[in-house]
């Protein structure tokens, strides 16, 4: 059984998100995801829009995830990959670099970011007026309605 393991956020859960898991996956058998709990986000400067437990039902839905476990700290990493037997560590290569020292346990990889998709992305276009959001192929806002 070869285990995979990330770590993040999840917020907001996007086909971003949804890539990583896929290409994680396939790396092995089982991806076990650490959602980070609201009080470790407070650490990292982040505010999520749902809660822990929200965040991970949806990540716990998600096909290409087998197991959820809460990320409260930076560094359970290496306890957790002996925990669980982890063949793979994996992050997304915006993370490039910063848990190299995680190889001297299992496999690091740094899997290429999905562009233009990011959870602070979406909650800043969706501040914006309609018009001027970045996602214009809703085909559902009134003036593109066909009359069929
Ligand atoms: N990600 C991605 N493509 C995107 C957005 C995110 O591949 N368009 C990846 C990131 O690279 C990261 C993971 O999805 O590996 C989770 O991203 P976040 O939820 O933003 O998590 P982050 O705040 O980076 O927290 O200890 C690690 C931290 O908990 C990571």
């Amino acid at each position: 059984m070869k285990t995979i393991i990330t770590y993040g956020t999840f917020d907001l859960f996007h086909y971003g998100h949804v890539r990583l898991f896929k290409r994680l996956k396939a790396l092995g058998d089982k991806l076990i995801v650490a959602v980070s709990t609201d009080e470790f986000n407070a650490k990292k400067g982040k505010a999520a829009f749902f809660s822990y437990l929200q965040r991970s039902e949806i990540v716990e839905a998600c096909q290409y995830v087998d197991m959820v476990i809460p990320e409260t700290r930076w560094d359970q990493k290496a306890k957790d990959i002996c925990r669980y037997d982890v063949s793979v560590f994996g992050m997304g290569d915006d993370w490039r670099g910063e848990f190299d020292e995680l190889g001297l346990l299992c496999e690091v990889v740094y899997l290429d970011r999905t562009g233009e998709i990011s959870s602070s992305e979406i909650k800043n276009s969706l501040a914006k007026k309609p018009a001027d959001r970045a996602n214009t192929n809703n085909a559902c806002t009134p003036n593109n309605k066909t009359n069929k």
